[in-house]
């Protein structure tokens, strides 16, 4: 067999074994969720025909010739029983693009569609785009809200690294053609995890929205903000009110953001968010939970205090380290739940749970107390409790 041939069949073995390879619920858990043994979707996911030219007149080494670095932050669905997972792929240029990968179990044996989403442009093109939050909403539509990355304009000269970033919208019926809609508009200088939430309020259109100043720090801004539109073709949103802040001292000291769309529970709605904090080994991402009220949404009723997941073994090294990130989640109508996360910006991970399990944790969880003399009082009064009652 010649060199092109070998490689061929040894890479395409090698992918179909990765690809078929059952996931393992990992033991031990915390009983707020499951961790699994490996991730659903990595670099290594992507078909081989994204990324080698399969002509041996062209390509006789049988060599990569557009390789892709990480597959990550995905939106995720549940669509005629198959769950979706629409990825952020992201190529050697740096440049992200979507994808979609189905499976039919949630857990394991993801496979890529042949062909990335073609996502239109509007009449400012984007750089580059990432981050969809995927929504089935009451008006019938799927919606894709996503950042969309585009150099500043406004930067001085010799800054070719100043960007603006905000959100970007489409929508479709099958994940397959998406119609592009108008950016939304609002009077923040910038936005990113935006997330449209999948009932209408009052009539209109409601964002969980993130405003920032700048591209990486959100300056004055911050905190997950909350306004509404009464279109969505032409989204903008005048009033934005913050209801979730970041806060000193906490696991969302930096800035944080709504994960994926919250979920409907009899109790509230479930939210997902993400919260940074400085260190001095840079930024750390964790993932915490909130419940809503469920006639007013932005009036949050339970905050259990701390981080729900957090970078964990080698969830903690990769392209941008110590970062856990979610957008995607699929709960199911018997109450399952698949949370899908990203780790240090490289790999998606699943973790399973069910809506009690959720709603017990963020209904039993004592908030941050945001002082050490109040932690440890929060501390002893959960063991002198255990205590009177294992006596
Ligand atoms: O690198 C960590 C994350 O940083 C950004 O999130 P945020 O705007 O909250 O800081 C995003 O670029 C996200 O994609 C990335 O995972």
């Amino acid at each position: 067999m010649n060199l092109f041939a070998e490689r061929k069949q040894t890479l395409t073995e090698h992918y179909e074994q990765l690809i078929s390879r059952s996931n393992e619920k990992l033991p031990n858990g915390n009983g707020i969720y499951d961790r699994y043994k490996y991730p659903v979707l990595t670099a290594e996911h992507a078909p081989l025909i994204w990324r080698y030219d399969f002509n041996p007149a062209t390509n006789p080494y049988f060599a990569e010739r557009l390789g892709i670095n990480a597959v990550l932050n995905p939106g995720a669905i549940l669509l005629n029983g198959k769950y979706y997972l629409v990825a952020r792929v992201e190529g050697y240029d740096r440049k992200s693009f979507f994808a979609v990968a189905e499976s039919e179990n949630g857990i394991d044996h993801f496979r890529f569609w042949d062909h990335p989403v073609v996502m239109p442009e509007t009449e400012e093109p984007d750089t580059n785009v990432y981050d969809m939050r995927l929504v089935q909403h009451e008006d019938g539509w799927i919606y894709g809200l996503f950042c969309t990355e585009r150099k500043d304009p406004d930067a001085p000269a010799g800054d070719i690294s100043s960007a603006v970033a905000q959100c970007g919208i489409a929508r479709t019926k099958d994940l397959v053609s998406w119609e592009r809609l108008a950016d939304l508009k609002s009077k923040s200088p910038q936005q990113r995890n935006v997330v449209l939430h999948p009932e209408f309020i009052d009539g209109k259109y409601a964002f969980y929205t993130r405003p920032q100043d700048g591209f990486i720090s959100t300056g004055s801004g911050g905190g997950i903000g909350w306004g509404l539109s009464a279109s969505i073709e032409q989204a903008c949103i005048e009033e934005e009110l913050i209801i979730d802040e970041r806060c000193y001292h906490t696991i969302k000291e930096v800035k944080n953001g709504q994960g994926p769309a919250p979920i409907r529970t009899d109790k509230g709605w479930l939210h997902i968010a993400h919260g940074v904090r400085g260190t001095a080994a840079g930024l750390r991402y964790v993932l915490y939970v909130f419940l809503s009220d469920l006639q007013e949404p932005y009036r949050i009723t339970h905050r259990p205090g701390g981080h729900f997941i957090a970078p964990q073994g080698e969830e903690r090294v990769g392209d941008v380290s110590n970062v856990v990130f979610c957008n995607g989640v699929i709960a199911k109508e018997n109450g399952e739940v698949f949370i899908y996360y990203a780790s240090s910006d490289t790999r998606i991970h699943v973790a399973t749970t069910t809506i009690d399990r959720l709603l017990d944790y963020c209904m039993n969880t004592p908030e941050d107390p945001l002082r050490s003399y109040a932690c440890v009082q929060q501390r002893i009064q959960l063991i002198d409790r255990n205590l009177e009652f294992i006596k």
